[in-house]
């Protein structure tokens, strides 16, 4: 026989999101007819826009083509996608060889956890992204693994004082789950900790399109120093609803090195080309076309259009006098349910509204006595579950 893999025993029960979707099936198993509305898992529902479609099915059938075949491409990405990447949404802060294009943030974190392996000391906000808990543990990193408490008493940024050193620190802005965006100086505080303390921040930057405020920092990137500290991910998923496309990318400068000295790109490069063999052609030509002048505007329609779901969902529960943080440059609502169990709203909302959200205790410890609210979603879904909420929560 062979012996399990000890990692996965330390694991918590299941990963959330398929957690939140088996209660979703019992719910149906006793009442068929119930009509389910998800503002639970941050998946995208609206359409592909128009540019970035045509340049799916344009990339598609020129596969279909004995001169446009392409098989294997580079691992590390389509040059010109790396480019315009580097170009439009770094202004070039960072250089294209310093991009990797990527399946999705999710893989590439999971490829990170590989590059740093077991011996990694790991501090993760609290609640944060379960993946960066989950994965550590799996990767064998979570001895010494400390949570970085985020509550609207610290204005969901921890005190870092108290943080002692520790290899990698993921950092998730816009924030999933509280919606909460750092601000330049809290950035600047955390780049300079990391720099002090020799860590790495691992910046989860998935959200950052939905960063209406021009004062708020979109990439780690514009925080001088960072390119000595940081790595940083990013997706096509929720800017451009590519959640079942997939294509994403990582970035990691030239100037962050190991401490004998090697460029951590240098490693990372092994990874993918050993691990990875990049992402899907297709795909790629839909990220080109959305770095176009129409795929940028396409992209703000698409964003908007999430907002307005936000904002239903935010002032829905501020009627019912919630309190809501995040939900404004962000696509997650986190409601504050003061000393109720997140799991016992969470299954009051799915019961009693037919509505299913995501309990914050699966976030983290102190996500207890929260509950997510994703605007992924129809409006008109949007609106029906704010009608179904009244009555529950009032
Ligand atoms: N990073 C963050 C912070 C996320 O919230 C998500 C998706 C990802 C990365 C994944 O990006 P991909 O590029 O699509 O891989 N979070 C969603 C979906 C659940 C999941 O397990 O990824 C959520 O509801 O939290």
């Amino acid at each position: 026989m062979v012996e399990r893999n000890p990692n996965f025993a330390r694991l918590q029960a299941g990963y959330l999101f398929p957690e939140i979707a088996r209660r979703r099936r019992t719910l149906l198993e006793k009442q068929p007819d119930a009509k389910i509305i998800s503002l639970g898992i941050g998946n995208t529902t609206e359409p592909l826009t128009p540019e970035i479609t045509k340049s799916l099915v344009d990339a598609a059938a020129r596969l279909g083509t004995a001169d446009g075949y392409s098989g294997y491409g580079d691992e590390q990405g389509l040059l010109a996608l790396r480019e315009q990447i580097a170009k439009v949404l770094y202004k070039d802060l960072i250089h294209a060889e310093e991009i990797t294009i990527s399946d999705g943030a999710k893989c590439d974190i999971g490829r990170l956890q590989i590059l740093f392996g077991s011996r990694a000391t790991v501090a993760v906000q609290d609640p944060a992204y379960p993946v960066y808990v989950d994965g550590s543990i799996i990767a064998g990193a979570d001895s010494g693994l400390q949570y970085m408490t985020c509550r609207p008493e610290n204005n969901f940024f921890p005190d870092l004082s108290k943080l002692p050193r520790v290899n990698l620190i993921y950092f998730c802005s816009p924030n999933n789950p509280t919606g909460a965006v750092a601000t330049k100086a809290q950035l600047v505080e955390l780049v300079k900790f990391a720099c002090r303390n020799k860590s790495i921040i691992i910046f989860d930057a998935a959200y950052s399109e939905f960063i209406a405020d021009r004062d708020l920092p979109r990439s780690i990137y514009e925080i001088d120093g960072a390119d000595e500290v940081a790595i940083e991910v990013n997706s096509f998923s929720k800017s451009i609803g590519f959640t079942g496309v997939r294509l994403g990318w990582c970035v990691v400068p030239r100037k962050l090195k190991f401490a004998d000295g090697t460029e951590i790109l240098q490693d990372w490069t092994r990874v993918i080309t050993t691990l990875f063999n990049g992402a899907s052609n297709i795909a790629q030509y839909g990220g080109l076309a959305a770095l176009t002048a129409t795929g940028r505007q396409e992209t703000q329609t698409l964003i908007a259009y999430y907002r307005e779901n936000a904002r239903l969902i935010r002032e829905g529960l501020q009627a019912l006098n919630i309190q809501t943080y995040g939900g404004v440059n962000s696509p997650y609502i986190w409601a504050h349910f003061p000393a109720q169990k997140s799991w016992d709203v969470f299954a009051k909302i799915l019961n009693e509204a037919q509505v299913v959200t995501t309990p914050g205790a699966g976030f983290g410890p102190a996500g207890e006595s929260f509950i997510r609210f994703s605007s992924f979603g129809r409006k008109a879904d949007v609106q029906e579950a704010m009608r179904r909420l009244r009555p529950v929560l009032a």
